[in-house]
C-alpha cells in the first residue's frame, strides 16, 4: 500500500518492516520510526541494486524481478529502461488500489530514485515486470537484468530464481 507516496529517505526504515513482516504494517507506526540518518543502506558513493530475485508467475509467460535500488549519492537519478534476455518485454510497474480495484501502471518517463533514497521493489508494489518471456523460470536459475538509469548509466545485474513459496 502507500505505493503513491513519494520514495522518501523514510523507505530504509520501511524496508527493515517489510523484511520481517509478512503483512503490511501499519503506515503510520513505520514513518514515526528512526531518523533517515541512521539508514545504513546509505553508504558508499554510487547507486546501486541490491538483493534482486524473480519470480515466475504461476500459469502464464509472466514473471516479476524484486529488487531495492540504492541512491547514496546527491543525484536524483531516473531508472528510464530495463532489458533481459529472458523475456520479450521488461517494464517496471507499479500496483495501484482504487477501492477495491488493484491494477499496474507503468513509469512512461522513468520511474524516480531521489538522492539519498532506497528505492523498494517487492510484492504488491513496484516490480520489473517480465512479459512473453523465453521460457518458464525455474528455481535455482539465474537471469541477466539490465537497469538503465539516467545518471548511473546502465548497471547489469545477475538476478536468482526463487520459488514463488519462499
Ligand atoms: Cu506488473
Amino acid at each position: 500500500m502507500m505505493v503513491a507516496k513519494r520514495p522518501s529517505l523514510l523507505l530504509g526504515s520501511l524496508l527493515l518492516l517489510a523484511l520481517t513482516a509478512a503483512c503490511a504494517p501499519e503506515p503510520g507506526s513505520a514513518l514515526s520510526g528512526e531518523p533517515a540518518e541512521s539508514t545504513p543502506e546509505l553508504t558508499g558513493d554510487t547507486l546501486r541494486v541490491e538483493d534482486a530475485h524473480a519470480i515466475q508467475v504461476p500459469g502464464g509467460g509472466t514473471g516479476a524481478v524484486y529488487l531495492r535500488v540504492v541512491n547514496p549519492t546527491d543525484r536524483d537519478d531516473l531508472l528510464e529502461a530495463v532489458a533481459t534476455p529472458a523475456a520479450k518485454v521488461a517494464e517496471v510497474h507499479e500496483t495501484v488500489k482504487e477501492g477495491s480495484l488493484v491494477r499496474m501502471r507503468a513509469f512512461p518517463e522513468g520511474m524516480p530514485v531521489p538522492a539519498r533514497s532506497v528505492v523498494i521493489l517487492e510484492p504488491e508494489g513496484k516490480h520489473v515486470m517480465l512479459m512473453a518471456l523465453e521460457k518458464i523460470l525455474e528455481p535455482g536459475e539465474e537471469i541477466e537484468l539490465e537497469l538503465r538509469f539516467r545518471e548511473a548509466g546502465p548497471l547489469l545485474v545477475t538476478v536468482p530464481v526463487i520459488d514463488i513459496g519462499s
